[in-house]
């Protein structure tokens, strides 16, 4: 029986990064993956979590781990570490990209959250400078992928691949395709792979 539980929500691109590590590293009989409700005070996650917020790892003892940086190193931990997915300081650039998908997925939710608040209540400043950032990190991965990173199945390419997933189905309003060949063909070999197939979020 798992022993591990990991709470997710099925939109969210945060925990599918963590999602797709549970199938990558085969832990399956370790973790179960179950859903939560956001926002929500009757959440599951909520007496574990005081966050409330996924991804969230609980394990066997109650320890409750929370943010994804986080939940991927006692993941990989379980594994041998030829096969761990966080690039660790031996891999600047590999760290550098997973950082910089992970800023651009933090704008990218203010944007997406932004969007979601009525109408009167939205700031066209924070929509602005959202969707410039987010232009400017494209831009900066596309480039990235073109000078070929993005070539190891590791976690900065698992967060790519959940933060162009997100952009494709929950956040149409960014046009990433848009001018961005390398990683538009990126995405789209990527769906073929299990992992990545198993968690596409659904639409909004
Ligand atoms: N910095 C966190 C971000 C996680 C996050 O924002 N998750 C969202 C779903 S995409 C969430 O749980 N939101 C619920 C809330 O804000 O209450 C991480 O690295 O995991």
């Amino acid at each position: 029986m798992a022993a591990m539980r990991l709470y997710h929500a099925p939109g969210s691109p945060y925990a599918r990064i963590a999602r797709m590590a549970v199938i990558e590293l085969a832990l399956a009989d370790r973790v179960s993956v179950e859903e939560a409700t956001l926002r929500d005070p009757a959440s599951v996650l909520l007496p574990f979590n005081p966050v409330g917020r996924v991804p969230a790892l609980v394990m066997d003892d109650g320890t409750t781990i929370t943010e994804t940086t986080p939940v991927l190193m006692m993941l990989d931990s379980l594994v041998e570490p030829a096969r761990r997915l966080l690039p660790g300081p031996d891999a600047p650039r590999a760290l550098a990209a997973y950082g910089r998908v992970l800023g651009m997925m933090d704008g990218i939710a203010v944007w997406n959250r932004e969007l979601r608040r009525p109408e009167h209540e939205r700031s066209p400043g924070v929509i602005a400078l959202e969707a410039l950032r987010a232009v400017r990190i494209a831009d900066a991965l596309e480039r990235d992928a073109a000078a070929g990173g993005f070539a190891a199945r590791d976690a900065a390419w698992f967060a790519l691949v959940a933060l162009l997933g997100y952009c494709e189905v929950r956040h149409p309003s960014f046009a990433w395709r848009q001018g961005r060949p390398v990683l538009s063909a990126l995405f789209d070999a990527a769906q073929a792979r299990p992992s990545v197939a198993a968690t596409v979020p659904p639409p909004r």
